[in-house]
């Protein structure tokens, strides 16, 4: 049987790696983002019997409505939820960062998701279908200048718990993904296009990919019914955890 996916932010990254390899294995897949011109090119190069584009800001609750009420025939009972978009702005510490980019990643990251989630929640119910969302070793480990971007994706792991508990009893399964370093345009979207920082962060640190994480969604999706991952914390092996930091008295 054809199974379905509704992939967020597939536009780039982890989004438009896991559209490739959910459409590779036979799934049907919705996939979305603001900039129709790369779902289109991704639907052209993956074919629109496998992908349909569905281009809207995920923070405009009412196209959000509009482009679900649209789906066509053959990609209407979405078995499995992805909660891939999302972004970083900003590194500066807490009190010098702009409240602007907290509120942005807190629209993006926690209430579109939030607001997706609910709309899709009765049909996955129905159909015991399964939700992953992708969240970051940010919400886990603190780091200085990850402020409100840890925050709201400590939310999105704390909050996949809390759906994991609700829907008890449902067979919906719920997967929180927390990847750490993976080169996609993450950090260019973070710095506000600075493709120096970006280079730097990456060069030499031999950091994930984007289809590494796509693997890792298609992996958790194609379990066997009777398993759940709950967490799956995933680094590159050049990254771990560094020390705590010591504020002293000048002498
Ligand atoms: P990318 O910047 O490459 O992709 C982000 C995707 O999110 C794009 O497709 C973008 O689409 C979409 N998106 C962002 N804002 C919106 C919006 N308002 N409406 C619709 N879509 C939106 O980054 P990644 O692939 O790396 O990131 C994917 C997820 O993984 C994010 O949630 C990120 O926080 C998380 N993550 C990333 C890590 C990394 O190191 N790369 C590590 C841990 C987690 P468009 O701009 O076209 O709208
Ligand atoms: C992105 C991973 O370590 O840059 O979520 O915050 S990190």
């Amino acid at each position: 049987m054809t199974r379905t996916a509704l992939i967020t932010g597939a536009t780039s990254g982890f989004g438009a790696a896991a559209v490739r390899r959910f459409a590779a294995a036979g799934w049907r897949v919705i996939a979305t983002g603001r900039r129709a011109d790369r779902l289109q090119a991704l639907m052209d190069e993956v074919g629109a019997d496998k992908v349909h584009a569905a281009a809207f800001d995920i923070r405009d609750e009412a196209a959000m409505d509009a482009a679900l009420a649209a789906l066509p025939e053959g990609f209407r009972d979405i078995d499995l939820l992805v909660n891939n978009a999302g972004l970083a702005q900003g590194t500066l510490p807490a009190q010098t960062a702009l409240l602007s980019d907290w509120r942005t990643m807190i629209d993006t990251n926690v209430t579109a998701l939030v607001v997706l989630t609910h709309r899709l929640l009765p049909q996955l119910v129905e159909r015991k279908g399964a939700i992953i969302n992708i969240s970051s070793v940010a919400g886990v480990y603190p780091y200085p200048g990850g402020n409100a971007y840890g925050g709201s994706k400590a939310f999105v792991s704390q909050f996949s718990l809390g759906l994991r508990s609700d829907l008890h009893g449902t067979g919906v399964r719920v997967t929180t993904i927390e990847p750490g370093m993976a080169e996609t345009e993450f950090t260019l979207v973070r710095t506000h296009g600075d493709q120096a920082a970006s280079d730097k962060l990456y060069t030499g640190a031999n950091p994930m990919t984007a289809e590494d994480i796509a693997e890792s969604i298609f992996y958790v999706a194609n379990l066997p019914p009777h398993l759940n991952i709950n967490r799956l914390e995933i680094m590159p092996v050049t990254q771990s955890f560094a020390g705590f930091q010591v504020a002293r008295d000048a002498t």
